[in-house]
């Protein structure tokens, strides 16, 4: 039988299972369902900063210093854009600027940012699917004592240092999953949720109306790994979030946000002690190493993920 995989995923630490999970499985059995939570207009421009860092990924366009943006950019358009007086706090490389230029512009023509993702990856050489969770706007508000601030500004501009009181996923109860989204749940045998941030990276997409549901209702193996290792996050900001939302970062707190949507939570080998804080929630804990240094452990924990999946 076809395995078919949905791999739910944010920015950075899930572009890397994905690379690891492409290597193993052909463009029929994987599609990637990725987070707009982080969606934001900058110059005009549609920017999708986790879809854009899992096509990268798989096109082999990734910056590995930051772990997002294209490799080799240069800055010459943000340098004259703040010449002329925008605020240029995103760094957006120039090649970076072309891909927002080229799906603004699809988007203007009426194009969903799903049709605009298929062809962007397609020109890009990318033969699986990376679908976004929605065409509708969602987006992530981050609640803080500065007032109510979007993603990119929360994380970027003011580098995570305001405390996030609450989080908010403006739109998410009016959006509807994406067509392709929903197709490939409906024909999946296992979904793998990737190593992102449980509030702010996979949050967005478990808020979409009848996600639960369905993910709850699903009848074959779900698996999740960790984003948090030895009590914080491999990286990012989500064990400080977790700290100020009042809850003990560790591999219990993912357990948690995913008791019953997940079978199996793959955690670090090094937090192998903690498995009883996940069991504890309904779900098994296997340890494996996961952090993802290169491509050979981006395959081989895609490996021991799809073991676990089947
Ligand atoms: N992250 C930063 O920390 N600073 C940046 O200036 C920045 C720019 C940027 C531009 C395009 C893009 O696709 C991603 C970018 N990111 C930047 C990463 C992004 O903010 C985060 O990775 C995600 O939104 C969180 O998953």
């Amino acid at each position: 039988m076809t395995r078919r995989i949905v791999y739910l995923a944010g920015g950075v630490g899930g572009s890397k299972l994905a690379v690891g999970l492409a290597s193993l499985l052909s463009p029929d059995e994987l599609t990637i369902v990725v987070n707009t939570g982080d969606d934001e207009e900058f110059h005009g421009l549609h920017v999708s900063p986790d879809v854009d860092t899992v096509m990268y990924a798989l096109a082999g366009l990734t910056n590995e210093v930051s772990g997002w943006g294209v490799t080799g950019d240069t800055f010459s358009g943000l340098s004259m854009l703040e010449r002329l007086g925008a605020p240029t706090w995103f760094n957006l490389g120039d090649k970076d600027l072309a891909t927002h230029i080229r799906r603004t512009q699809l988007l203007r023509q009426g194009w969903s940012l799903s049709k605009v993702t298929n062809e962007l990856s397609q020109q890009l050489g990318i033969k699986h699917r990376i679908v976004p969770m929605s065409d509708d706007s969602v987006r992530t508000v981050i609640h803080t004592p500065e007032g109510p601030l979007s993603f990119q500004d929360y994380f970027v501009r003011r580098r995570c240092e305001p405390s996030a009181a609450a989080i908010d996923f403006t739109g998410a109860d009016t959006a509807q999953p994406s067509a392709g989204f929903s197709e490939a749940l409906q024909e999946a045998t296992a979904v793998i949720y990737g190593p992102s941030n449980p509030i702010v990276s996979i949050g967005p997409i478990l808020a979409l109306p009848g996600l639960r549901e369905r993910l709850q209702a699903f009848s074959g193996p779900r698996i999740a790994v960790s984003p948090i290792v030895g009590g914080e996050a491999v990286r990012g900001p989500a064990a400080k979030m977790l700290r100020e939302l009042g809850e003990e970062p560790g591999v219990g707190a993912i357990a948690r946000r995913l008791a019953g949507l997940c079978d199996i939570l793959v955690i670090d080998e090094t937090d192998r002690d903690a498995a009883s804080e996940v069991e504890r929630w309904g779900m098994k804990a296997v340890a494996e190493q996961t952090i993802m240094t290169n491509i050979e452990d981006r395959i081989s924990l895609a490996g021991r993920v799809l073991e676990l999946a089947s």
